[in-house]
Formats: structure tokens, sequence, C-alpha cells
């Protein structure tokens, strides 16, 4: 099973095709929290912030990236967003500073 897994894998990364293939992942916004905290993705990929609080509003701020801060996420609502270099990005929430989260690109 794994075997055939590696060699599918292989195979399309001969392709130079499947790999290089952008990925989406979740963080969800809840109870003043975002989880998971930190997250390692690959450039290319997006993160999508999805605010799953039952009323209370947040946004995601990445003051070394974006000089204003940017619009709220209300409950229900998502924000997302692609990496296109590797690094090291820190955010934290407008509203509420003490949230606090780190994207790590590679
Ligand atoms: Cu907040």
């Amino acid at each position: 099973m794994i075997k055939s897994l590696l060699n599918t894998c292989l195979i399309c990364c001969s392709l130079l095709t499947c790999c290089a293939v952008a990925q989406e992942h979740t963080i969800d916004i809840k109870k003043f929290k975002f989880t998971p905290q930190q997250l390692t993705i690959k450039v290319g990929d997006t993160v999508i912030w999805q605010n799953i609080e039952k009323r209370q509003y947040h946004n995601v701020w990445f003051k070394q990236l974006f000089e204003q801060e940017p619009e709220i996420i209300f409950p229900g609502e998502n924000y997302q967003l692609s990496f296109d270099k590797p690094g090291t990005y820190p955010y934290s929430c407008g509203p509420h500073p003490k949230m606090t989260g780190t994207i790590v690109v590679k």
C-alpha cells in the first residue's frame, strides 16, 4: 500500500506537476484563539481562517505584510490568503492583540 503510493508519487513528481499543486489549510478561530496557532505550509499554499465563534468577530492581521488592518471576519465568515514566498509570518487579531498565530512557509 505504502509502496504503491510512493511509486505513484514518484511518477507524478517526475512530471513536475502534482507535487506543485497548491494546498488549502484551514485555521479555526474560536474562543479567542487561532487553532492551530502555528501552521507550516508550502510556497503557493492557501490558508483559510474560518470564524466559528457564536457571536464574536475577529480578523487576521499580518502587520509585516499589510499596513492597514484588514476587514473584520464575522462568525460564519472566512478570510483567505496565499503565500508565495518562504518565511515566517506572525499575525494577530486587530481587535484582540493577544490573539496571535504564525504561518511558516517552506
Ligand atoms: Cu479577535
